[in-house]
């Protein structure tokens, strides 16, 4: 597939997704979806791929759904089909992501609103330059979060921080989104780029099974009592138990080395 709404690049084994649509902050529209869908549904039988860096072009990470698809129907006084556009869009979308077993990493490069804030929040890891701002900016247009707004927003900052970002839709700027954990590093703009590839680097050499696993753990315990929590984990140990990044871990400790993981 051809793409005409994001850019892809790989280096080594991590492969950089770019949102790109810079005169228009990155904006969502049906063709992005589709095209991020099918990349990352290819990444995710790629095992090749041991990290994947999503970010923007231009000044903006994400400003979300790109509002001008339905403004012919709004104009005209008709209301879109809200629900069967997020069926076709984002809930297509946000699993894949949420999904994809390699580390996910968000690159926020600068403003990230409504379903922006949603695809930062679905990678796994988030760092943000000091431009970048977080919206939820739903509310703004008279919305409820949508896009898993309403189920990783909280997952990740909690509660409270979620409920009044999403009552307030007030930006929330890159210092801030690192006190309340929606970033866990902030870096200097000009630095930003060569600093989230640098992170990303490194991910990718570490034992991408057990990574894979640990995700999943993580979102599935979630909802579970501590004895199926501790199943769960038991039955992916003694799947990691087998694999060759294991025996180099324990041999590589022994030896008193660094371990050089493969992946496998
Ligand atoms: C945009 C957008 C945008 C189009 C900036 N669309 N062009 C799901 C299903 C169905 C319906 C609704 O929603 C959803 C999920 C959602 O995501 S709802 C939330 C949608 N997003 C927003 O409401 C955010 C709208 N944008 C903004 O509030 C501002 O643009 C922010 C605060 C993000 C950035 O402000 P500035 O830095 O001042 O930039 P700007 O406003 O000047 O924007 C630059 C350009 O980007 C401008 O285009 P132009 O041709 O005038 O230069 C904007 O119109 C365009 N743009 N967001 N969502």
């Amino acid at each position: 597939m051809a793409y005409r709404q994001i850019t892809t690049d790989r280096d080594g084994a991590v492969a950089t997704i770019t949102l790109n649509r810079p005169d228009k902050l990155n904006a969502l529209t049906q063709v992005m979806s589709d095209e991020l869908v099918d990349v990352f549904t290819g990444i995710a039988n790629d095992d090749g791929v041991r990290a994947v860096l999503l970010t923007g072009a231009g000044r903006g990470f994400c400003a979300g759904q790109d509002l001008t698809e339905f403004e012919a129907s709004y104009r005209a006084g008709d209301r879109p089909d809200i629900e069967a556009h997020l069926e076709r869009s984002y809930h297509r979308l946000i699993p894949v992501i949420v999904e994809t077993p390699q580390p996910v990493i968000a690159a926020v490069n600068g403003v990230a609103a409504g379903a922006g804030v949603s695809l930062a929040v679905a990678c796994d890891i988030r760092v943000a330059s000091e431009e970048a701002r977080f919206i939820q900016a739903f509310v703004r247009i008279g919305l409820v979060p949508d896009s898993g707004g309403t189920w990783l927003l909280p997952r990740v900052v909690g509660y409270p921080r979620a409920l009044e970002m999403s009552m307030t839709g007030e930006p929330v700027d890159a210092q801030h989104a690192l006190d309340i954990g929606l970033a866990t590093h902030v870096y200097p703009a000009d630095s930003f780029a060569r600093e989230a590839r640098d992170l990303a680097a490194r991910v990718a050499t570490l034992p991408t099974r057990a990574l894979a696993a640990t995700k999943r753990l993580m979102r599935e315990n979630l909802g579970v009592d501590l004895e199926a929590a501790l199943k769960a984990e038991g039955k992916a140990q003694s799947e990691m138990g087998q694999t060759a990044d294991h025996l180099e871990g324990v041999t590589a400790f022994a030896e008193k080395r660094e371990p050089r993981f493969q992946g496998k």
